[in-house]
Protein backbone atom coordinates (compact mmCIF):
# COMPACT_ATOMS: atom_id res chain seq x y z
CA UNK A 1 0.00 0.00 0.00
CA UNK A 2 1.26 3.59 -0.46
CA UNK A 3 0.76 5.48 3.25
CA UNK A 4 -0.26 8.54 2.82
CA UNK A 5 -2.02 8.95 6.13
CA UNK A 6 -2.33 7.41 9.88
CA UNK A 7 -5.40 7.95 12.07
CA UNK A 8 -4.91 7.50 16.12
CA UNK A 9 -7.31 6.40 18.50
CA UNK A 10 -6.97 8.59 21.60
CA UNK A 11 -7.85 6.23 25.14
CA UNK A 12 -5.45 3.38 24.97
CA UNK A 13 -2.85 4.38 21.84
CA UNK A 14 -2.22 7.91 22.59
CA UNK A 15 -2.61 7.91 26.40
CA UNK A 16 -3.78 5.69 29.39
CA UNK A 17 -6.90 7.12 30.51
CA UNK A 18 -9.27 3.40 30.35
CA UNK A 19 -7.86 3.26 34.21
CA UNK A 20 -9.80 7.08 34.72
CA UNK A 21 -12.72 5.93 32.77
CA UNK A 22 -12.73 2.97 35.37
CA UNK A 23 -12.44 4.81 38.09
CA UNK A 24 -15.37 7.20 37.00
CA UNK A 25 -17.56 4.36 36.50
CA UNK A 26 -16.54 2.55 39.25
CA UNK A 27 -17.77 4.97 41.11
CA UNK A 28 -21.00 5.10 39.90
CA UNK A 29 -21.19 1.40 40.07
CA UNK A 30 -20.31 1.45 43.99
CA UNK A 31 -23.38 4.30 44.81
CA UNK A 32 -25.81 2.07 42.71
CA UNK A 33 -24.83 -1.13 44.47
CA UNK A 34 -22.96 -3.35 42.46
CA UNK A 35 -19.22 -4.31 41.98
CA UNK A 36 -17.82 -3.40 38.84
CA UNK A 37 -14.35 -5.03 37.98
CA UNK A 38 -11.59 -3.91 35.68
CA UNK A 39 -12.46 -6.75 33.64
CA UNK A 40 -16.05 -5.71 33.27
CA UNK A 41 -14.20 -2.43 31.80
CA UNK A 42 -12.61 -4.00 29.18
CA UNK A 43 -16.58 -3.95 27.42
CA UNK A 44 -16.45 -0.44 27.69
CA UNK A 45 -13.07 0.58 25.80
CA UNK A 46 -13.93 2.25 22.74
CA UNK A 47 -17.23 2.24 23.35
CA UNK A 48 -19.43 5.83 23.60
CA UNK A 49 -20.46 7.36 27.15
CA UNK A 50 -23.99 6.82 26.66
CA UNK A 51 -23.36 3.09 25.17
CA UNK A 52 -21.06 2.37 28.33
CA UNK A 53 -23.22 3.28 30.47
CA UNK A 54 -26.06 0.58 28.78
CA UNK A 55 -23.49 -1.89 29.50
CA UNK A 56 -22.46 -0.79 33.06
CA UNK A 57 -26.17 -0.66 34.02
CA UNK A 58 -26.91 -3.97 32.54
CA UNK A 59 -24.00 -5.60 34.66
CA UNK A 60 -25.15 -4.00 37.58
CA UNK A 61 -29.07 -5.09 36.55
CA UNK A 62 -29.88 -1.57 37.26
CA UNK A 63 -32.89 0.06 35.44
CA UNK A 64 -33.11 4.18 35.12
CA UNK A 65 -35.07 6.28 33.82
CA UNK A 66 -33.78 8.54 30.59
CA UNK A 67 -33.44 11.20 32.63
CA UNK A 68 -31.27 9.66 35.44
CA UNK A 69 -29.29 7.96 32.74
CA UNK A 70 -28.53 11.56 31.48
CA UNK A 71 -27.95 12.89 35.02
CA UNK A 72 -25.45 9.87 36.02
CA UNK A 73 -23.36 10.14 32.93
CA UNK A 74 -22.79 13.75 33.54
CA UNK A 75 -21.86 13.09 37.06
CA UNK A 76 -19.23 10.57 35.69
CA UNK A 77 -17.80 12.54 33.20
CA UNK A 78 -17.13 15.39 35.66
CA UNK A 79 -15.59 13.12 37.80
CA UNK A 80 -13.53 11.55 35.02
CA UNK A 81 -12.72 15.12 34.09
CA UNK A 82 -11.12 15.94 37.58
CA UNK A 83 -8.48 12.94 36.86
CA UNK A 84 -7.98 14.17 32.99
CA UNK A 85 -7.38 17.92 33.53
CA UNK A 86 -4.28 16.49 35.62
CA UNK A 87 -2.72 14.85 32.98
CA UNK A 88 0.66 16.29 31.31
CA UNK A 89 2.74 15.80 28.17
CA UNK A 90 4.39 12.84 30.59
CA UNK A 91 1.26 11.11 30.23
CA UNK A 92 1.83 10.56 26.81
CA UNK A 93 1.87 6.73 25.81
CA UNK A 94 6.42 5.57 25.68
CA UNK A 95 7.45 5.89 21.81
CA UNK A 96 4.66 7.53 20.76
CA UNK A 97 6.41 11.18 20.45
CA UNK A 98 9.44 9.72 18.39
CA UNK A 99 7.23 7.61 16.30
CA UNK A 100 4.61 10.57 15.47
CA UNK A 101 7.70 12.65 14.70
CA UNK A 102 9.25 10.23 12.37
CA UNK A 103 5.60 10.34 10.21
CA UNK A 104 5.44 13.77 9.97
CA UNK A 105 9.60 14.10 8.93
CA UNK A 106 8.00 11.58 6.29
CA UNK A 107 5.08 13.76 5.31
CA UNK A 108 2.27 11.26 6.46
CA UNK A 109 -0.89 12.81 7.16
CA UNK A 110 -1.66 12.61 11.06
CA UNK A 111 -5.50 12.66 12.36
CA UNK A 112 -7.42 11.69 15.81
CA UNK A 113 -10.31 9.05 15.21
CA UNK A 114 -11.91 8.89 19.05
CA UNK A 115 -14.92 8.61 20.24
CA UNK A 116 -14.69 10.42 23.22
CA UNK A 117 -16.37 13.91 23.84
CA UNK A 118 -13.15 14.76 25.75
CA UNK A 119 -9.97 14.45 22.63
CA UNK A 120 -9.46 17.72 22.83
CA UNK A 121 -9.28 18.64 26.54
CA UNK A 122 -7.44 15.27 26.96
CA UNK A 123 -4.95 16.80 23.78
CA UNK A 124 -4.54 20.39 25.08
CA UNK A 125 -3.02 18.45 28.32
CA UNK A 126 -1.11 16.43 26.76
CA UNK A 127 -0.02 19.20 24.19
CA UNK A 128 -0.62 17.48 21.38
CA UNK A 129 -3.44 19.41 19.74
CA UNK A 130 -1.04 21.02 16.57
CA UNK A 131 0.35 17.87 15.85
CA UNK A 132 -2.19 16.39 14.45
CA UNK A 133 -3.12 17.17 10.55
CA UNK A 134 -7.02 16.84 11.88
CA UNK A 135 -9.13 15.82 14.80
CA UNK A 136 -12.43 13.76 14.42
CA UNK A 137 -14.24 13.38 17.93
CA UNK A 138 -17.02 12.10 19.62
CA UNK A 139 -18.48 15.72 19.22
CA UNK A 140 -18.39 15.26 15.37
CA UNK A 141 -19.94 12.02 14.47
CA UNK A 142 -23.24 10.27 14.98
CA UNK A 143 -22.87 6.65 14.80
CA UNK A 144 -20.39 4.98 17.08
CA UNK A 145 -17.31 2.83 16.20
CA UNK A 146 -17.84 -0.14 14.42
CA UNK A 147 -19.44 2.01 11.96
CA UNK A 148 -16.75 3.51 9.99
CA UNK A 149 -17.46 7.06 10.32
CA UNK A 150 -14.71 8.65 12.71
CA UNK A 151 -12.38 7.14 10.39
CA UNK A 152 -14.19 7.65 7.12
CA UNK A 153 -14.63 11.67 8.28
CA UNK A 154 -10.83 11.67 9.41
CA UNK A 155 -9.72 10.41 5.93
CA UNK A 156 -12.19 12.58 3.77
CA UNK A 157 -10.83 16.10 5.86
CA UNK A 158 -7.62 14.63 5.13
CA UNK A 159 -8.61 14.02 1.20
CA UNK A 160 -6.82 11.20 1.35
CA UNK A 161 -8.01 7.92 0.05
CA UNK A 162 -9.08 5.33 2.57
CA UNK A 163 -6.90 2.38 1.14
CA UNK A 164 -3.77 4.87 1.91
CA UNK A 165 -4.90 5.11 5.75
CA UNK A 166 -3.47 2.78 8.24
CA UNK A 167 -5.52 2.98 11.91
CA UNK A 168 -4.02 2.31 14.92
CA UNK A 169 -6.69 1.20 17.54
CA UNK A 170 -6.37 -0.68 20.56
CA UNK A 171 -10.14 -1.75 21.12
CA UNK A 172 -11.98 -4.59 18.91
CA UNK A 173 -14.71 -2.03 17.91
CA UNK A 174 -12.31 0.42 16.84
CA UNK A 175 -10.25 -2.17 14.32
CA UNK A 176 -13.64 -3.00 13.24
CA UNK A 177 -14.71 0.68 12.47
CA UNK A 178 -11.36 0.73 10.56
CA UNK A 179 -11.88 -2.27 8.41
CA UNK A 180 -15.41 -1.17 7.75
CA UNK A 181 -13.86 2.01 6.59
CA UNK A 182 -11.97 0.02 4.28
CA UNK A 183 -8.41 1.13 5.99
CA UNK A 184 -5.58 -1.26 7.49
CA UNK A 185 -5.92 -1.63 11.26
CA UNK A 186 -2.88 -2.24 13.67
CA UNK A 187 -3.78 -2.92 16.80
CA UNK A 188 -1.71 -1.52 20.43
CA UNK A 189 -2.20 -3.85 22.54
CA UNK A 190 -2.35 -7.76 23.09
CA UNK A 191 -2.50 -9.99 20.22
CA UNK A 192 -5.21 -12.47 21.56
CA UNK A 193 -8.07 -9.73 22.30
CA UNK A 194 -6.98 -7.46 18.74
CA UNK A 195 -7.17 -11.14 16.53
CA UNK A 196 -8.82 -9.11 14.05
CA UNK A 197 -6.29 -6.51 13.20
CA UNK A 198 -4.41 -6.60 10.15
CA UNK A 199 -0.75 -6.35 12.69
CA UNK A 200 -0.66 -6.09 16.42
CA UNK A 201 2.13 -4.23 18.74
CA UNK A 202 2.42 -4.10 21.72
CA UNK A 203 2.84 -0.66 22.21
CA UNK A 204 5.16 2.47 20.04
CA UNK A 205 8.18 2.02 22.25
CA UNK A 206 11.41 1.35 19.39
CA UNK A 207 8.55 1.11 16.88
CA UNK A 208 9.98 2.68 13.08
CA UNK A 209 7.81 3.46 10.12
CA UNK A 210 10.09 0.31 8.34
CA UNK A 211 8.68 -1.99 11.00
CA UNK A 212 5.43 -1.40 9.72
CA UNK A 213 4.98 -3.95 6.38
CA UNK A 214 1.18 -4.31 5.48
P1 LIG B 1 -16.13 10.28 26.71
P2 LIG B 1 -11.35 6.30 22.17
C1 LIG B 1 -13.36 6.21 23.96
O1 LIG B 1 -12.23 6.85 23.44
C2 LIG B 1 -13.00 5.35 25.17
O2 LIG B 1 -12.20 4.26 24.78
C3 LIG B 1 -14.25 4.83 25.81
O3 LIG B 1 -13.94 4.06 26.95
C4 LIG B 1 -15.16 6.01 26.20
O4 LIG B 1 -16.37 5.56 26.74
C5 LIG B 1 -15.43 6.85 24.94
O5 LIG B 1 -14.21 7.28 24.39
C6 LIG B 1 -16.28 8.07 25.25
O6 LIG B 1 -15.55 8.94 26.07
O7 LIG B 1 -17.02 9.87 27.84
O8 LIG B 1 -14.88 11.01 27.14
O9 LIG B 1 -16.87 11.01 25.61
O10 LIG B 1 -10.74 5.02 22.63
O11 LIG B 1 -12.29 6.17 21.00
O12 LIG B 1 -10.32 7.41 21.98
MG1 LIG C 1 -9.29 3.39 22.49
Amino acid sequence: MILKACLFDLDGVIVDTAQYHYLAWKNLADKLGFVFTETDNEQLKGVSRMESLRILLEIGNVSLSEQEKIQVAEEKNQLYLQYVLRMTRGDVLPGVLEFLRELKNNKILLGIGSASKNARTILEGIELVSAFDVIVDGNLITHAKPHPEVFALGAQLLHTDASCCIVFEDAIAGIQAAHNAGMKCIGVGSPEILREADLVIPGFKNLKLADIKL
